[in-house]
């Protein structure tokens, strides 16, 4: 039995889950830039859509991009927020920045998604003095800027296991509850399309840490490099690497094309493809 236990939502994990993507950027990785109100009619859509729950972020993490100040990020997050909180489902902010943390779980935020997986100083004790939100945990080699450059590993499986199984050591040693916490094993963040890859067929290994697998394979450039599609085009090439991850294991899946997964997942549940 997996649950992830969230500020207002204990999520049953026995069932897979898709999280919708919902930016609010103006030069996202895929899905182009958003004014608050288009992103809360985003927000709309994908829960008529089927979305299980909503990530919101604020900031674009593409290979190369830039830092936005905190000030920017809380102007295009919290209007957005605020409208997703009513939506009915668990809605998780993707940020690395402590004093954002803080700010969106005063509002009643479910989970924080964060791609430093709690590094940066003070990021820790923002969750660990609230009672109950959900945290993901992500692996990254390096940073947005600079992570592409040539990402060397022995062995990634066992290089990202060990991480993630820090990271959550660090915040039981925090006092935070486990339940509350799934790990990400980061996929394009300083991976060579060969090692995203490896995370997927050996993906299975990470299960070992105890905790759920939340997993972003959505319309990333390995995709690309496979398929030979540019990213308006990896919608059937994000729907099978998101199949596959379930099928390895993984049980929350971030995704752009919510409909598609939905439904892909939809019949994988049918024939009663979907184990532990
Ligand atoms: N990928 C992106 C952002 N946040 N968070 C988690 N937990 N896992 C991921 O794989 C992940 C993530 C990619 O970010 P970006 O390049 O901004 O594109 P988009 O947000 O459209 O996916």
């Amino acid at each position: 039995m997996m649950f992830w236990q969230t500020t207002r939502f204990r999520i049953d994990l026995a069932r897979p889950r898709v999280m919708g993507i919902v930016n609010v950027t103006p030069d996202s990785f895929s899905d182009g830039g958003r004014s608050a109100a288009a992103a809360i009619a985003h927000c709309e859509q994908l829960v008529s859509e089927g979305a299980d729950m909503l990530d919101i972020g604020g900031e674009s993490t593409r290979p190369g991009s830039q830092p936005v100040s905190l000030e920017e990020e809380l102007a295009r997050v919290l209007p957005v927020l605020d409208a997703a909180l009513t939506l009915g489902c668990p809605v998780s902010i993707d940020t690395s920045k402590p004093e954002l943390m803080r700010a969106v779980l005063e509002r009643g935020a479910d989970v924080v998604n964060d791609i430093h997986a709690l590094q940066a100083p003070g990021a820790l004790e923002v969750i660990a003095s609230h009672p109950s939100c959900g945290v993901c945990l992500m692996h990254m080699r390096g940073d947005p800027a600079t992570m592409q450059q040539r990402p060397h590993y022995d062995d990634v499986l066992a290089e990202v296991g060990d991480f993630l199984g820090a990271r959550l050591h660090a915040l039981r040693a925090h006092g935070v509850d486990q339940e509350r916490i799934v790990l990400d094993p980061g996929i394009g963040f300083g991976k060579s399309v060969e090692h995203n890859l490896d995370l997927l067929r050996r993906q299975r290994e990470l299960l070992a840490l105890g905790r759920p697998l939340l997993v972003g394979w959505s319309r990333k450039s390995t995709l690309g490099v496979v398929t030979g599609r540019d990213v308006a085009q990896r919608q059937s090439a994000s729907v099978a690497a998101a199949l596959a991850a379930v099928h390895e294991g993984a049980r929350i899946l971030r995704v752009h094309d919510v409909a598609a997964t939905v439904d892909a997942l939809k019949v994988w549940q049918a024939a009663g493809l979907v184990r532990g």
